[in-house]
């Protein structure tokens, strides 16, 4: 193994925010796509390249292997301006990138799978379907409140906590049916990240 290998799901945020780094950091890579129900997923995950089950999971040029996407974000972006050095503008990283993983992923990418992945069709009640939108809108205004003194959300340039919080919230109208019209701010800023030089969309594939 020469170059460390990436393997993420194209459809998938999670996936998405490590692309999205790499891309920004412009860290060459070799990119094993395996999308959800893919036979290329099955492989992986039978030849053990997925330890946890999931995706993303970065395979080092040395042969170490990295699970969790916000664990991957934190290793590539350390020593870099992605990472403050600051120990309580780290801890205040970190906050965003578990309410990331706590809170936010688990209503917002849910809903959004719910209205993509048409083998999830059936969990998708009116109920549920009602409660993640209200949970999310809040959630979105957290975020909101979180940016009327600031670009990003720790400090004056982007961490990779802005990063982790992008790869969901970016298609949180378009596939989860947020109402994004109500975050001016969160719009701002994701127009803010879509400026960034070397930045990729959802859909490029490396
Ligand atoms: N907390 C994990 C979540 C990873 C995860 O749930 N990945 C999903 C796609 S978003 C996956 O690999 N699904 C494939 C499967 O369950 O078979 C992370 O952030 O990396």
């Amino acid at each position: 193994m020469t170059q460390m290998n990436l393997y993420s799901m194209p459809s998938s945020g999670n996936s998405y925010k490590v692309r999205l780094l790499l891309a920004l950091l412009g860290r060459s890579y070799t990119h094993i796509p395996c999308e959800a129900g893919s036979d290329a997923l099955s492989a992986a995950k039978a030849e053990g390249k997925a330890p946890l089950g999931k995706l993303p999971v970065l395979h080092l040029a040395d042969g170490r292997v990295l699970n969790e996407s916000d664990a991957i974000l934190w290793y590539l972006g350390a020593g870099t301006n992605w990472v403050p050095a600051d120990p309580f503008a780290q801890a205040q990283m970190l906050a965003w990138m578990f309410f990331e993983q706590n809170r936010h992923e688990p209503v917002i990418a849910v809903r959004a799978a719910l209205l993509c992945y048409p083998e999830r069709a059936h969990l998708a009640t009116p109920e549920r379907m009602a409660a993640l939108l209200d949970e999310g809108h809040a959630l979105l205004a957290l975020m909101e409140d979180a940016l009327q003194d600031r670009d990003w959300f720790c400090g004056t340039t982007p961490t990779i906590a802005d990063i982790a919080l992008y790869g969901y919230t970016c298609t949180a109208g378009t596939r989860g049916g947020y109402d994004m019209d109500r975050f001016p701010r969160i719009n701002g800023w994701c127009a803010r990240i879509t400026a960034l030089p070397g930045y990729i969309t959802l859909e490029h594939q490396p």
